[in-house]
């Protein structure tokens, strides 16, 4: 069978053009470094008061390392505790582990303008880690609906200078 030189030249070009679409879903998959939240983070025994739990007994910022923190947020409506009255702040070139859970409906946990965005379902530990290169102020968003004054429910993160984070280990 004779295939016509056009014919080969254009079934090249469209191979081309599947292995490069199937190229770019792969590099959005796994280049960025965007990894899904799962079932890590584990359960709240009581999930009307996670406060019960050790985890959650006096959420804010833990140092756990000489560049990791750990962050317990509460997300309840309609605030972030903390991050709603007082920021999360946190040093710049550090790992950050965020543990996020609800009290009452499901909520959403979004730093604006990056990739950690988060499902915060009542009894479940939403768990992401994050590095935050540089020094900057960036807003939290609750993104699922959960009432009459969801549009309010926002809070801060402020990523600082590592020396300027002192005294900020256990609560802040
Ligand atoms: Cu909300």
């Amino acid at each position: 069978m004779e295939v016509h030189r056009y014919e080969k030249i254009w079934i090249g070009i469209s191979l081309l053009v599947i292995v490069g679409w199937i190229a770019t879903v792969v590099f959005g998959a796994v280049g960025p470094g965007i990894a899904m939240v799962d079932d890590s983070g584990g359960q709240i025994a009581d999930p009307s008061n996670p406060t019960e739990s050790d985890a959650f007994r006096d959420p804010g910022v833990y140092q756990v390392g000489e560049n990791e923190y750990e962050v317990y947020v509460l997300a309840r409506q309609f605030a972030f505790q903390p991050g709603t009255s007082e920021p999360i702040r946190v040093p710049a070139n550090s790992t950050v582990t965020f543990y996020v859970t609800s009290p009452d409906v499901t909520h959403g946990f979004e730093v604006v303008g990056t990739n950690v965005n988060t499902m915060v379902i009542p009894g479940q530990v939403a768990e992401l880690t994050v590095e935050f290169d540089d020094p900057g102020r960036y807003g939290i968003v609750c993104n699922e609906y959960c009432g009459s004054a969801h549009h309010t429910m926002e809070g801060t993160i402020e990523v600082v200078e590592q020396d300027e984070v002192n005294g900020t280990e256990g609560d802040t």
